[in-house]
């Protein structure tokens, strides 16, 4: 991806919020010490190097490029550690887990590829229904999220044997216009969407437990009829 100098000046101005963040390191003529931390293919190398002003960090469009830490000396008075790109150990909601494969921060055999494009072109018809009429020359867009993947196979000649819709190739033309950017400026979470479903991730835990603990009532149950 190409970034533009308008991009360049805004990531420079990090380097300001670091300098004002530690004036002591500067006055004892010491570097300051920043690490640049996050989910993985969100673009931390690439951050770097453009801070950086050419290539110093591996970048690459899918998970774990980054494998290990990398200490850059910019030169200018800052030490720059990039990381490899952390998760949680487990993501409860599910949402989350959809979201987080169609950014391509888990990588793309973790989950159905297909049901992730499924679920991020739902999403996109409620949240940016212009951006996909727009991207794909769609007047109407069905209302059904297997009907609209197939209209936009269509539009894009994904097609197989018999004239069928290639629903695989679409949903990787869908993914990957996501990912480049090509689809516009696209957020996939707002902090109300998580506040509502954090309250099902918690409803549905619950509800796990008094099962469990059902379950484990029957078990003792059976057993002390069984010992009799
Ligand atoms: N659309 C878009 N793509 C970006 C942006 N910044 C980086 N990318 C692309 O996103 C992909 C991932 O970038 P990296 O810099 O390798 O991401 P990372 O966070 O270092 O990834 P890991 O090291 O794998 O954790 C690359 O293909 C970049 O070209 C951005 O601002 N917009
Ligand atoms: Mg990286």
């Amino acid at each position: 991806m190409a970034i533009t100098t308008e991009q360049i000046s805004e990531v420079n101005k990090i380097m300001e919020l670091c300098r004002k963040l530690a004036p002591h390191r500067e006055e004892m003529g010491k570097n300051i010490r920043t690490m640049i931390m996050g989910i993985p293919n969100v673009g931390k190398s690439t951050i770097i190097n453009t801070l950086a002003g050419r290539v110093v960090a591996k970048t690459g469009n899918q998970p774990a490029v980054t494998r290990q830490q990398q200490r850059i000396n910019l030169q200018n008075g800052v030490v720059l550690s990039d990381t490899p790109g952390i998760l949680w150990p487990k993501v409860e909601n599910p949402h989350s887990g959809f979201r987080l494969a169609a950014t391509g921060a888990v990588k793309d055999t973790a989950m159905e590829y297909d049901e992730v494009a499924f679920y991020t072109v739902e999403y996109l018809a409620k949240a940016y229904p212009e951006l996909l009429k727009k991207r794909y020359n769609i007047d109407e867009l069905p209302e059904n999220e297997v009907e609209l993947m197939e209209a936009i196979g269509e539009k894009r000649g994904c097609l197989r044997a018999g004239g069928r819709i290639d629903l695989h190739k679409a949903s990787e033309i869908l993914l990957n216009d996501l990912r480049s950017g090509t689809l516009g400026l696209i957020t996939l979470e707002h902090p109300d969407m998580i506040s509502q479903e954090l309250v099902e991730v918690e409803e549905a835990a619950a509800q796990k437990a008094e099962e469990k603990a059902k379950n484990k009532e029957e078990r003792r149950k059976r057993y002390l009829r069984n010992k009799r």
